[in-house]
């Protein structure tokens, strides 16, 4: 039996974490070999800390093989201790009447905390993933903490919009979900993203040679890939949970996969005409387990530049707001 990662996870007890504790535990996110111990950490109420308590309770009844271990902690000073991966999913949501920048302020103060506590305590090859929001600049704040960790090693989720963008292609194809490949998405998890359909495939041909409707890809395709967060509260009443999950499962799983190309918001050296240091999603290509490469070749046609210049653009504003407490 190999030796169990620990995985510390944020906001445990919300939405996202109750659809995604179960599927790291019963091996979905590292593999059925690979022994897990779980380090939840959560705000220090006591109605998080017992709806925590619940969830340990139910992670135990599930008696999975490879859960070798739960911690249920308010303190991320135990929560991060020698943590493998660490998964920062909880943060402030947008009251009623917030302004975004006071978002934005708001949750940088959490994610200042959180980077710098990871960088004292994690593990030596510790992983961030970052799926609160805004998540491409609560990484960039996090990473700016650290010292001993390289920048590299923080990322943030687009993979939801990867995932939402494959199954909108292959609805509109009429073709199975394992026909559309290399769907990418580069920009911000936001409405500003741009879900690459320019380089997408439909078995093996570019999308805009399968889909020749050049209006529906532009306006409609892209409009329903950045607003379906939007489109899901209006229906559900919730914010995507399972679904957001899902994409953090296929998020580690990948990077920790060695060849997998996937989209991974990461921080930006200047590829694609994105600012350095703002994080932005890019294709990546897993060269060893936790470690990648960003894709540099992909080709951008003038739509492509103007979409990921707006995306950049709102990359840089976010920055710009909060880089005063950096
Ligand atoms: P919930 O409100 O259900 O749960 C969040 C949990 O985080 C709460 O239990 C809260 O107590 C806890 N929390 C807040 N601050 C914390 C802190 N400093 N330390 C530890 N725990 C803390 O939200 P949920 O639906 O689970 O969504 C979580 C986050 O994911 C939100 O910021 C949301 O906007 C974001 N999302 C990001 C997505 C992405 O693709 N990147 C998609 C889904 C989701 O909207």
């Amino acid at each position: 039996m190999k030796n169990p990662i620990r995985v510390a996870i944020t906001g445990a007890a919300g939405q996202i974490g109750y659809a995604l504790l179960f599927r790291i535990a019963s091996g979905q996110m590292f593999g059925p070999e690979q022994p897990v111990i779980l380090q939840l950490i959560e705000v220090p109420f006591e109605k998080a800390m017992k709806a925590l308590e619940g969830v340990a309770m139910e992670l135990e009844d599930c008696a999975f093989p490879l859960l070798h271990g739960i911690v249920q902690t308010s303190d991320p000073a135990v929560g991060f201790k020698d943590a493998n991966w660490s998964l920062l999913v909880g943060a402030k949501p947008r009251g009623p009447g917030m302004e975004r920048a006071d978002l934005l302020k708001d949750n940088g103060k959490i994610f200042i905390e959180q980077g710098k506590i990871i960088d004292a305590v994690a593990a030596d090859d510790a992983r961030v993933a970052v799926v609160g929001n805004p998540a491409n600049t609560n990484a960039m704040i996090a990473a700016s903490q650290a010292k001993r960790l390289p920048a590299e090693r923080f990322t943030a989720m687009v993979r939801l919009d990867e995932n939402r963008a494959r199954a909108q292609l292959a609805k509109k194809a009429g073709v199975p979900l394992t026909a559309v490949t290399d769907t990418f998405i580069f920009g911000n998890h936001s409405p500003s993203m741009f879900p690459a359909f320019h380089i997408a495939k439909i078995n093996g041909k570019p999308v805009p040679q399968v889909i020749t409707d050049a209006a529906w890809l532009q306006g409609p395709f892209c409009d329903t890939v950045g607003k379906r967060g939007a489109a899901i509260i209006a229906a559900r009443g919730l914010s995507s949970a399972a679904s957001a999950a899902n994409a953090l499962v296929d998020h580690v799983h990948d990077l920790m996969t060695p060849g997998k190309i996937h989209s991974v918001a990461v921080k930006s050296n200047g590829e694609y005409g994105f600012d350095p240091n703002v994080w932005a999603g890019m294709p990546v290509k897993t060269t060893s387990p936790g470690s990648f490469e960003v894709i540099k070749r992909m080709p951008l046609d003038e739509f492509a530049k103007q979409k990921i210049a707006a995306t950049n653009a709102e990359l840089v504003g976010e920055r710009e707001i909060i880089k005063g407490m950096l």
